[in-house]
């Protein structure tokens, strides 16, 4: 397969208890790369926009005010099978269902604060990869 580029976040949870660099180092093992972060502070429009998806859901508000609580990293990661993999490193969305070795498993506080955010499927990754970054701010 060819190399694909997902989108990841480091959630205000994970940035608050300097998780930066041990989150990152696991993406890094599982052998993606990291071609594109920064460190930026949502506004609420912005994760309203982002997580539009969840709008109708009841854990909407609590996930965007969460959202905008602290800083965030937010990575382009690329590699074989980047999606999955990362997925795979990430964990179950509930960290109490998430693997052993899982990022999840190990720092996630719960189903909300769950330290990172991972692209679901290519049409996904495009989408939120160009939500916050420029062509140019990429660099494989
Ligand atoms: P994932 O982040 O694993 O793709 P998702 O897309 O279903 O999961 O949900 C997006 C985020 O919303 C998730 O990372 C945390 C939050 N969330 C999901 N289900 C929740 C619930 N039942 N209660 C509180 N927050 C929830
Ligand atoms: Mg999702």
């Amino acid at each position: 397969m060819a190399l694909e580029r997902t989108f990841s976040i480091i959630k205000p949870d994970a940035t608050r208890r300097n998780l930066t660099g041990a989150i990152t180092a696991r993406f890094e093992e599982a052998g993606l790369r990291v071609v594109a972060s920064k460190r930026i502070q949502l506004s609420l429009a912005q994760a309203q926009e982002f997580y539009g998806v969840h709008k109708d859901r009841p854990f909407f508000g609590e996930l965007t005010e969460f959202m905008v609580s602290e800083p965030i990293v937010v990575q382009v990661l690329e590699g074989e099978n980047a999606i999955a993999k990362n997925r795979d490193v990430m964990g179950a969305t509930n960290p109490a269902d998430a693997d052993a070795g899982t990022i999840r498993k190990d720092y996630a506080l719960s189903i909300g604060e769950n330290s990172v955010h991972g692209s679901d499927a290519p049409e996904t990754a495009a989408q939120e990869i160009a939500f916050f970054f420029s062509g140019l701010e990429l660099v494989g």
